[in-house]
């Protein structure tokens, strides 16, 4: 229960990467413990672990039941990032602590990285802008994309907030959208396949914008990406779980399907060296949210979902998952 007396220390565990901004939102009566890896979580002592009654979570560190236990007073978990696979929400629920994300506040950012990613990947613009700075333009010229966004059908898998928005983004380019959800999405007009193969062998590229996690694992296998044909194009913005990754390698390389735009991949940081060699292939460091402005207002909103909570107010953006029920 959020009830705090007044002069009472409200003691937060800031967990995952270093964030100045989230930090410094929580002056006063709060009281910060800073740990940026599950090592070094290793040197928090059971006393202080004990009092904690909030924890921010600011990447995709492990939120998992192991982590969580160690938090008996814990009440709330504000999780940085609209994903929110890396927390045992399920641990959390069953332990009444409520969980938020940060939604919305990022959701254009990402629409626009996927599209700036697609049309990178099917123009080949990374390979154009090192043949400018190798000097090559002097004495010829860079050869014709073999893709175009203009021939082509996007089947979406995923059609929730952030789908939407590349949705939008497509339809305004004049490229063809249908989508693969488990559901159709209320007031969407695109056509909905429930059967992702059966959209697979309908479309020429997919844009994956799920969440990760058991329901979606691997769902982007051999099998689809052969129904996708040898034009096909998957650019991947929602978790790299959602890809059989040494599936998508083989038929990159088997020219089973034309290329990929990946920001996420199975074991980040890690990208193994068979997709970093090939040419096909654009790769970005899981930075679809990450430009200054967006990432500020995510930081806030971590802030402020703890604050509210503290304040005796409602969570202001939990997840659908979470038990709250009125303080
Ligand atoms: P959202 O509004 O909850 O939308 C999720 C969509 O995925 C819904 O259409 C949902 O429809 C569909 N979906 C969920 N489980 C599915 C399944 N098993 N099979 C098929 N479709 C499924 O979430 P959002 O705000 O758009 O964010 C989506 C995801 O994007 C996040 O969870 C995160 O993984 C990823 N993301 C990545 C970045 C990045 O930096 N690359 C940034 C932001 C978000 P149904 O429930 O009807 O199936
Ligand atoms: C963040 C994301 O980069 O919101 C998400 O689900 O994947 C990204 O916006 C991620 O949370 C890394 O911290």
């Amino acid at each position: 229960m959020a009830a705090t007396n007044p002069g009472e220390t409200i003691d937060v565990l800031i967990y995952g990467p270093h964030k100045p901004k989230v930090i410094a939102g929580f002056p006063g009566r709060f009281t910060t413990h800073v740990f940026a890896t599950r090592n070094d979580l290793e040197r928090l002592s059971p006393e202080i672990a004990a009092r904690i009654r909030g924890i921010a979570v600011t990447g995709l560190v492990q939120a998992d039941r192991k982590m969580l236990e160690q938090f008996p007073k814990v009440e709330m978990i504000a999780s940085f990032g609209v994903g929110y696979d890396h927390v045992d929400f399920r641990y959390a629920a069953e332990k009444g602590i409520i969980v938020t994300h940060t939604p919305e506040v990022l959701t254009e950012e990402v629409a626009d990285t996927a599209l700036g990613l697609l049309i990178a990947t099917l123009r080949d613009f990374i390979n154009a802008d090192r043949f400018v700075r190798a000097g090559k333009w002097d004495t010829g010229s860079f050869p014709l994309s073999a893709g175009s966004l203009r021939d082509r059908t996007v089947g979406m898998v995923g059609m929730g907030r952030i789908g939407q928005a590349i949705a939008r983004r497509l339809a305004a380019s004049l490229v063809p959208v249908v989508y693969h959800s488990r559901n159709p999405a209320p007031g969407v007009t695109y056509k909905h396949y429930p059967d992702l193969m059966e959209m697979a062998k309908e479309v020429d590229t997919l844009v994956l914008i799920t969440p990760g996690g058991a329901s979606t694992e691997k769902m982007i296998n051999a099998e689809v990406l052969k129904a996708l044909g040898p034009r096909g194009v998957v650019v991947n913005v929602a978790r790299g779980s959602v890809v059989d990754e040494p599936a998508l390698i083989a038929a990159l390389k088997e020219g089973t399907i034309q290329a990929a735009g990946l920001d996420v991949f199975a074991r980040e940081p890690h990208v193994p060296e068979e997709l970093r060699k090939l040419p096909n292939v654009v790769l970005l460091p899981h930075i679809a949210s990450a430009s200054v402005t967006t990432r500020d207002a995510m930081d806030m909103l971590v802030v402020d979902n703890l604050k509210a909570w503290f304040d005796g107010k409602p969570p202001l953006t939990p997840v659908p998952e979470t038990p709250y029920k009125g303080h």
